[in-house]
């Protein structure tokens, strides 16, 4: 951890000579700075006990102004020259000095001769051929600019939830084992559920910081410190996530877990309304305005009372509503996953899938599943060699004999069908209306303008046959954008036509997403929460689709595999006579 010490004094210092450099102060300054920021990061012994001792400024090229800068760092993860400069310059410069092969002399030259402040404005210029006019540059490193952001945005993109939260309970995992940790808990959007992530928030409650923050910079999926201060740090992982720790005492921890869990919006909207009750809230707790007395802060119940609110659940806070409802008393009671009693979308061999039916079904049993829905791919989408008319028919039959020799559990004879794209089914509706279960989905024509896609998917819904209609917009997070179609349109339609809609509960899909969850429920469709699973593994890992219809405000009453099988039967038979 020391050597993580030295490397993080020595990086801020480096980056403060950079700014300094495009600021354009004096080079002997900047110079200073660089030599003082190479003589740390060469020490042999860590930066603090040198400060401790007294003996850093008797290191070469290390004077007064340096053990002053040094000192900061390490108290504070920064220091008031970079504070300044980050006041003194445009924000998009600091991103600009992270692209690779960019030092602080073409980012300076870029700025100052033709305006550049931001990622965006560069790769404009770059593209428009603005780049190779300027001395010292030329078409080729003109051409290596423009790879490089492609390359960092590729890196620095939003994570896909399901990858950051393994990595991040990992962590808190870790950290709870520690003798010193009183609590450990994740913050921010991950504990919010969003479906992407910008950076992982761990909180720990502890009254000593320094075992906690040592073992979290040593923890063998780090890869680079990249700030280290006495309660703070932020690590980059080998996966690339960013992870920002704070240690808190734990008398502040609720009062910093509310202020870290956000949203921000939220809390400004908390903020706000503690300040009309002559209330202070910060993340070291509730105070009253005039006396500055602490009123609490220990836990969040304890900031929510002090506004006159109940607990909002974390899924909630993003200032939609939330308070107002809490105000009202009609916080909605949130689906739980306990709720869930079947799974709805799933592959066996007789698609795509790597385990048979009958191991399925075994599974789903095990599981405390009331029902299973089996529904392999039709053969409309060869890839996955599925099943026609004659194929269906025949599984129908076995799942009848399998259901009876596993017994203790519904299985339903589903099938996920095509889409095509004039809006039918692959398959004829006689067979699909004799499934207990039926999925329509688009799997082809991702291009199709918004105005075709949307009657292209109502035509499938108005087939009569249709129970679900799959993963609606064909997103996979951070590879494939939705495709465009009108949801509200087609949310319509399935209110009319009675279908329910799916939200795939895949990590790559998230789809439906919240927002549109919300609408569902406005609209009085019923979500059903599927695994889409592919394998045995796969089969009822519904967690994110839980947290994703939590965000979305749904309750149990408004997703259709929390229901019986009996109340499922008598939904369908409202549509299917
Ligand atoms: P992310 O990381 O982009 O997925 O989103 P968050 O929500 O985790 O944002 P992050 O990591 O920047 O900050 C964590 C929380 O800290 C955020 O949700 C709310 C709080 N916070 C951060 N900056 C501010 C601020 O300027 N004002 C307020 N009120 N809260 C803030
Ligand atoms: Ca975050
Ligand atoms: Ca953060
Ligand atoms: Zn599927």
């Amino acid at each position: 951890m020391a050597q993580h010490d030295n490397k993080t004094v020595a990086e801020i210092l480096a980056r403060v000579a950079d700014l300094m450099e495009i600021r354009g102060d004096n080079a002997f300054r900047v110079r200073a700075f660089r030599r003082a920021s190479q003589a740390i990061e060469n020490l042999a012994e860590p930066v603090s006990s040198m400060l401790e001792a007294k003996t850093l400024s008797d290191i070469p090229g290390i004077g007064a102004g340096a053990v002053a800068r040094a000192s900061q760092i390490v108290e504070s993860g920064t220091c008031d020259d970079l504070v300044q400069l980050e006041k003194d310059l445009p924000k998009g410069l600091f991103e600009m000095l992270r692209i690779g092969g960019l030092g602080p002399k073409k980012v300076k030259l870029f700025y100052d001769e033709l305006g550049i402040a931001d990622l965006d404005a560069l790769e404009t210029a770059a593209r428009a051929g603005h780049l190779a006019a300027l001395p010292r540059m030329g078409a080729k490193s003109q051409a290596k600019i423009l790879d490089e952001i492609e390359a960092f945005r590729r890196r620095s993109g939003r994570i896909p939830l399901g990858v950051a939260l393994p990595q991040g309970h990992a962590i808190v995992e870790v950290l709870r084992a520690l003798p010193g940790t009183e609590r450990v808990d994740l913050a921010g959007s991950c504990r919010r559920g969003r479906e992407t992530i910008g950076d992982l928030d761990v909180l720990v409650a502890a009254d000593e910081s320094q075992e906690a923050m040592d073992c979290f910079v040593n923890l063998p999926a780090v890869a680079e410190v990249m700030l280290r201060g006495d309660t703070k740090c932020s690590v980059r992982l080998d996966s690339g996530l960013q992870v920002d720790l704070r240690v808190l005492e734990p008398a502040s921890f609720g009062a910093a877990l509310h202020y870290f869990t956000g949203s921000k919006h939220h809390n400004i909207a908390v903020r706000d309304r503690a300040k009309r009750k002559g209330l202070r809230i910060s993340e070291y707790g509730v105070f009253c305005e005039s006396t500055n007395e602490r009123l609490g802060g220990a836990s969040e119940e304890e900031i929510f009372a002090a506004v006159g609110l109940p607990f909002i659940p974390p899924e909630l806070r993003e200032n939609r509503g939330e308070i107002e409802a809490a105000e009202a008393q009609k916080l909605p009671r949130l689906l739980e996953a306990g709720d869930l009693r079947g799974d709805m979308h799933l592959h066996t061999t007789d698609s795509d899938g790597k385990a048979d039916a009958v191991t399925m079904v075994r599974h789903a049993k095990s599981l405390g599943f009331d029902y299973v829905a089996i529904t392999d791919h039709s053969f409309g989408l060869p890839v996955t060699q599925g099943l026609d008319a004659a194929g269906l028919v025949a599984q129908r039959e076995r799942l009848r004999r399998i259901q009876e020799e596993v017994g203790g559990i519904e299985v339903l004879a589903g099938v996920e069908a095509e889409i095509l794209a004039d809006g039918s089914l692959d398959l004829p509706v006689d067979v699909l209306r004799e499934q207990d279960w039926v999925i329509a989905s688009v799997h082809s024509g991702f291009s199709m303008g918004s105005e075709e896609m949307t009657a292209r998917v109502i035509a499938a819904l108005d087939s009569g046959v249709v129970d679900c209609l799959g993963h609606p917009t064909g997103r996979l997070l951070g590879e494939r954008d939705a495709y465009a179609i009108d949801l509200e349109a087609v949310l319509q339609a399935a209110s009319r036509a009675h279908v329910a809609m799916e939200l795939n509960a895949a990590p790559s899909r998230l789809d439906l997403n919240a927002n549109t969850c919300r609408r569902a429920r406005e609209v009085g469709v019923p979500v059903v929460i599927s695994s889409d699973a592919h394998a045995l593994e796969q089969l009822g890992a519904l967690e994110l689709g839980v947290t994703t219809a939590r965000r979305g405000w749904l309750e149990s009453k408004h997703v259709l595999n929390s229901w019986s099988y009996e109340q499922i039967q008598a939904w369908r038979a409202q549509r299917l006579p």
